[in-house]
């Protein structure tokens, strides 16, 4: 037996989707209104897995402006077939559902191919002989089902009309459907109970492509709706792979509450071993809840690469692909020194409340309990101007620490933006010579604000409570917190040297 730790990609990591080609996994999650688009992993036990990229790089791919907080790109389905790689996803405000695709996964993904089908979460199935299905949720009054079309895959055009093929086992929203193939059977997996803490798997299968699908007698084959707050949560929004030692895995995501009914890290990617009964439907963890401390028969591979965070978080801005712009970023308001070492940022007059493009960078709070700081200089010569470190949720949640310029003195500045309300509170600078080291650390319930000229010297200027970032204070978000850099209004910063580590 071995031991493995849940999740296994903390942080906002939502809508996992796995592939395997040999004894490598390739793994994508939603991104939302953040640049680059659909984080891409690679992993060879997926317990460990390693960012390799993202899947939409470029403005041809991905175009965000206006795209309001949690709409952008929608649950991405990974699939590889005769060598190449497809990931298909939805653009919420700008074309609907798409794939892209690449012959080499380390390289550059193609421009979306758009697929005229309405619904979300579309999936691709590459069947054994050549025929290519797309399927994805389907609206009907009322209601909502899975719908599924036969598309060309050069082209993206709609060979059949698109047909329900599954109305879900009973819950609501059906949605994030995947097609497998296994001893004679097609199997369709879904997720229902909406993405909140109703949240399930369930599967059907049928003989045909097209159906008809039975509900497996023991759906849903995964849920954490009746458990206790202190477990995971709303689990849910699934897929699987077969190992190349003939065992099965599951992927979905799930939530870690702070406290009563609120979280604020987002929905994390989970995994958990997968048996087939004797009556060929399957059976996730041997029937058991999913926990963060995890058993399993054995992983793929060797399973032997031991858990590092030293690589989320050496703090090398070079290290790019953990970091994240909000919607269409300017690249010129940020530039690298040559050394790597110092980040410039250039504030524009859009700040981090306008629900635009500000001058912002950053990567995910992966957990509960962390200390995260950066050294900045900047001495802000215009009114209101302003840059430092924020966690940020949303344009409407956000608490932000730093540098300004107010009344021609410089100041250092805690802003609390909670829905409509705002709080600032003004305090002098530390001394220091030229840059200040702000840092923010963190529980469950806080997260506390200091600087200081080093980091022995270092003053508390205030707290703000992780309640109002959470997804649940919101109109409901599908992310979750980020640590960032950002300025604003003419801000000229500097950032050194940036650590996250948890605690
Ligand atoms: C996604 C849907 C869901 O499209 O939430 O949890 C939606 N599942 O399948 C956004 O992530």
């Amino acid at each position: 037996m071995v031991n493995f730790e849940n999740p296994v990609l903390p942080g906002f990591y939502p809508d996992p989707s796995i592939c395997r080609v040999g004894d490598d996994y390739y793994l994508v999650n939603s991104s939302f209104e953040f640049f680059p688009g659909i984080p891409l992993f690679h992993s060879r036990d997926l317990v460990h897995w390693e960012q390799i990229g993202h899947v939409l790089t470029r403005r041809s791919q991905i175009d965000l402006e206006d795209e309001n907080p949690s709409k952008g790109i929608w649950a991405p389905t990974i699939r590889e077939n005769k060598g190449r790689f497809y990931v298909s996803a939805t653009n919420m405000s700008h074309g609907g559902n798409f794939f892209v695709y690449t012959d080499e996964i380390r390289g550059e993904w193609s421009d979306p191919i758009w697929v005229r089908q309405g619904g979300i979460d579309p999936s691709l199935f590459f069947d054994e002989d050549g025929k290519v299905y797309f399927a994805s949720t389907y609206d009907m009054p009322g209601g909502q089902a899975i719908g599924q079309s036969m598309i060309d895959i050069m082209t993206g055009e709609l060979l059949t009309d698109t047909k329900i093929i599954w109305r879900g086992s009973g819950g609501k929203y059906p949605e994030g459907p995947h097609m497998y193939v296994k001893d004679g059977w097609y199997y369709l997996l879904a997720a229902e109970g909406g993405t909140e803490y109703g949240h399930m798997i369930t599967m059907a299968r049928g003989r045909s492509p097209w159906g008809p699908f039975e509900s497996c007698p023991d759906n849903p084959i995964l849920t954490h709706r009746d458990t206790m707050l202190d477990r995971f949560q709303a689990i849910g929004h699934g897929d699987i792979t077969d190992t190349s030692e003939g065992d099965w895995w599951i992927v979905f995501h799930g939530i870690r509450t702070s406290q009563y009914m609120l979280h604020h890290l987002g929905r994390e990617t989970m995994t958990a071993p997968v048996r087939w009964d004797q009556g060929g439907w399957p059976v996730i963890n041997g029937g058991k809840l999913i926990t963060p401390h995890m058993r399993a028969e054995r992983l793929p591979g060797d399973g032997r690469q031991g858990r590092d965070w030293r690589q989320y978080a050496d703090g090398k801005y070079t290290e790019r692909l953990k970091w994240n712009f909000i919607k269409n970023p300017e690249m010129s308001d940020y530039t690298v020194s040559e050394s790597g070492r110092e980040l410039l940022l250039h504030g524009t007059d859009v700040t981090l409340n306008d629900g635009k493009s500000p001058t912002f960078v950053g990567r995910r709070q992966q957990h509960f309990c962390m200390c995260t700081e950066v050294r900045i200089k900047c001495r802000p010569q215009t009114a209101d101007a302003f840059a430092g470190m924020t966690v940020y949720h949303t344009n409407e949640h956000h608490y932000d620490f730093g540098i300004t310029n107010h009344g021609g003195r410089l100041r250092l500045l805690l802003r609390k933006h909670v829905g409509d309300m705002e709080t600032t509170d003004m305090y002098s600078l530390p001394e220091c010579e030229t840059y200040i080291l702000l840092r923010i650390e963190a529980d469950r319930l806080e997260y506390r604000f200091s600087a200081g000229p080093d980091g022995e010297h270092m003053q508390y200027f205030g707290s703000g409570r992780t309640q109002l970032l959470s997804t649940e204070c919101m109109v409901m978000t599908f992310t979750g917190c980020y640590i960032g850099l950002f300025a604003e209004k003419g801000a000229e910063a500097v950032f050194g040297e940036f650590r996250y580590a948890e605690r």
